[in-house]
């Protein structure tokens, strides 16, 4: 398994190839770096020794392999979404003294999402947390709902000028629905209340796809549409639909190829803290950064920070969260197992740096671990995946 084409970028200088100097365009720039990635971590086992390699259970050559959701066949993406589906209709586990509206094991997700949203965002756990929990969902979709696939990801650079053309959003039977109807509205707030993102063509319920029917039980929290109302219990039941704002106006202005490259190989690749700021998005000067765009972008539900889970895009752009901390890691092994930041959103209220040996709990979702067994997704125990 060789890869090469991209030169690495030297003295942290932009990145410039024989692949970008032609007519690559954004999403196979990004595809170069992917496979840049993989070259560094082919690299690192072609120097480790034999026993290490012996006593690793995964490798490149077994790992599994999470895919751009506009690659999967119809039948697999029919799979993944009926997998979904299946989720949203199987009875909570959950304690409900814990979360009174959770109805389904989709809802366990959500719940656990609320529920420690100050301590997993602007924190030194906001990487791997986030990471850990797309797996254990997807750990889900497979154990519990039959999904013989892996956690398919949203490639952001695509259709960044209309999102509703992306097969993520078109709407179609192989979507996660459309954009909603059209409700008047001004417009939504993001990124810490200063980030002004003006309304689209939707606001309302998606009118399309197999998400129309969908039954939101949790949520919403901290709404950032104009006139949409919280529930009035952060855990209670409140049913309402999946509502969307589609915005090309956020992702033709963050969602770039250009801050994607800041963040793996440019000016702000160089520590993990610049890295997860900038790539989180820092919510108090209003650069929004490319993991609160993609929020934004779905609007409606799916840009509330607390309930953002609702919306099950949310997987599939934390699945992309995830790649890009991937290529991070696998272009920077020095600093791969490197953590910045305390416990509470941006320090606030005041608390320690974040461990490794601290634990992500999920409650009823998956076992607890330690944020260092998930740092590295080739570790094993309970990561072994790659990104193609
Ligand atoms: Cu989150």
């Amino acid at each position: 398994m060789r890869f090469s084409n991209l030169l690495l970028p030297v003295l942290g200088l932009p990145l410039i190839s024989a692949k970008t100097l032609g007519a690559r365009n954004d999403t196979e720039s990004l595809q170069d770096l992917n496979e840049e990635a993989m070259n560094a971590l082919q690299a690192q086992l072609d120097n480790s020794t034999s026993e290490k390699r012996a006593a690793s259970t995964c490798n490149l050559f077994n790992a599994k392999v999470r895919r751009d959701w506009k690659t999967l066949s119809s039948a697999q993406k029919k799979e993944y979404i009926a997998a979904v589906k299946c989720l949203q209709k199987k009875p909570s586990i959950a304690d409900p003294t814990f979360a009174p509206g959770s109805r389904s094991r989709y809802d366990d997700f959500v719940a656990v999402h609320i529920n420690q949203t100050l301590s997993i965002h602007g924190t030194g756990n906001f990487l791997t947390w986030h990471r850990y929990f797309v797996h254990a969902y997807e750990t889900a979709l497979r154990n519990e709902c039959g999904y013989t696939g892996y956690q398919p990801y949203w490639n952001w650079l695509d259709n960044t000028a209309d999102p509703s053309k992306s097969p993520v959003f078109d709407g179609s039977a192989t979507s996660f629905s459309g954009d909603g109807s059209f409700v008047a509205h001004n417009g939504s707030v993001n990124g810490n209340g200063n980030v002004f993102i003006p309304s689209g063509k939707g606001g309302g319920c998606v009118t399309s796809g197999p998400f129309v029917d969908y039954v939101i039980n949790l949520g919403p929290v901290f709404p950032i549409q104009d006139g949409m109302a919280p529930s009035p219990s952060t855990l209670g039941f409140n049913p309402h639909c999946l509502s969307r704002d589609l915005s090309a106006f956020t992702a033709t202005n963050w969602l770039t190829l250009a801050n994607v490259l800041n963040v793996t190989v440019g000016a702000a690749s160089r520590s993990v803290l610049l890295f997860q700021n900038e790539l989180q998005g820092r919510f108090t000067d209003g650069f929004l950064g490319l993991h609160t765009a993609g929020h934004g972008v779905m609007g409606g539900v799916g840009g509330d920070l607390f309930a953002s889970p609702v919306d099950p895009v949310f997987f599939l752009h934390h699945g992309m969260v995830d790649r890009i901390y991937w290529i991070w890691q696998a272009l920077h092994l020095a600093q791969a197992q490197t953590l910045a930041g305390t416990l509470t959103l941006f320090n606030n209220p005041p608390s320690r740096d974040t461990s490794v040996n601290d634990i992500i709990d999920l409650g009823v979702n998956a076992p607890s671990q330690k944020i260092g067994d998930v740092l590295n997704t080739l570790g094993g125990s309970p990561l072994c995946y790659i990104y193609v």
